[in-house]
């Protein structure tokens, strides 16, 4: 089967995607494996996926992103054959959670061996999915809560859209609504501490913090806004997922040009 993903390396909807494929063991490192130069092939026994990084188009008051055989809008977009596209960053995760999953079900029946994208990120019984969504749905809402924010309040869209700083004010503190529900779920959780006598944290990441992190990275990192100050849950989980080899980012990753504008906030 062969796929292509279009991304914008750095954007907050395609990362969520970049650090899933990480997270299943199909990427290493997507900051510095997928650049803006060239796509990056990735196979395994299930399908092959080309990524393929836009470029950003830009006038005094308009931006597109484009690449060949991308259809207009937003990024992520994956192609699955026959000429259709999954549009939506959290369909085209449910997307590679079935395809894995029925992977891995024909493999253990042919009794062949376990590859790493055959582990579920979304849970196994009906209680574990429930939670993973619940919480899934969440960052999804903050998310659109922080981008409505950057839209509305930030001058990197000053030249783009009509802007108003009580808007933007007004959806970030939507935005850490969603985030103080999250952070009452995420009490107590352990499991990206280091395992004793080991380096690494293991794999018991799920699809939910995946966007999680993607947002709390790209809203702290790009905008300079931390929206979880104050959630010590979100606080210990931010720490020690940032230093996974799925989220981590070199210094100064973000296009210089953007970063200084998206830093700029309208008077509140
Ligand atoms: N709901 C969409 C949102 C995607 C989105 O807004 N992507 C941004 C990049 S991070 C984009 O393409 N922006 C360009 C535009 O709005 O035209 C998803 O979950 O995939």
């Amino acid at each position: 089967m062969d796929l292509e993903l279009f991304v914008l390396t750095w954007g907050i909807y395609p990362r969520r995607i970049l650090i899933y494929l990480a997270e299943k063991g199909l990427l290493k490192s997507p900051a510095t494996e997928v650049t803006d130069s060239t796509p990056l092939e990735v196979q395994c026994q299930t399908f092959n996926l080309k990524i393929t990084p836009v470029t950003v188009s830009a006038t005094e008051t308009s931006m597109e992103l484009v690449a060949p055989g991308k259809p207009s809008g937003t990024v992520p977009i994956l192609a699955i054959g026959n000429g259709t596209f999954v549009k939506q960053s959290i369909a085209i995760l449910e997307y590679f959670e079935d395809i894995c999953e029925h992977a891995s079900l024909q493999a253990s029946e042919d009794g062949r061996d376990d590859e790493t994208y055959f582990r579920t990120m979304r849970g196994t019984t009906p209680e574990e999915r429930a939670r993973t969504r619940d919480i899934l749905a969440l960052a999804d809402e903050a998310s659109t809560f922080f981008g409505f924010a950057c839209h509305k309040g930030s001058s990197l869209f000053s030249n783009l859209e009509s802007q108003s700083p009580m808007a933007s004010v007004m959806a970030l503190e939507w935005c850490r609504r969603a985030l103080e529900k999250i952070e009452m779920v995420y009490e107590d959780d352990h499991r990206f501490e280091v395992l004793p006598g080991t380096r690494n944290s293991g794999n018991r990441s799920n699809t939910a913090d995946c966007v999680l992190f993607s947002l709390l990275q790209f809203s702290k990192e790009l905008y300079g806004r931390d929206m979880i100050i104050g959630l010590p849950n979100l606080e210990g989980f931010y720490e020690l997922f940032k230093e996974r080899d799925s989220a981590k980012i070199p210094e100064n990753w973000y296009p210089a040009h953007i970063e200084s504008m998206a830093k700029v906030w309208l008077a509140e």
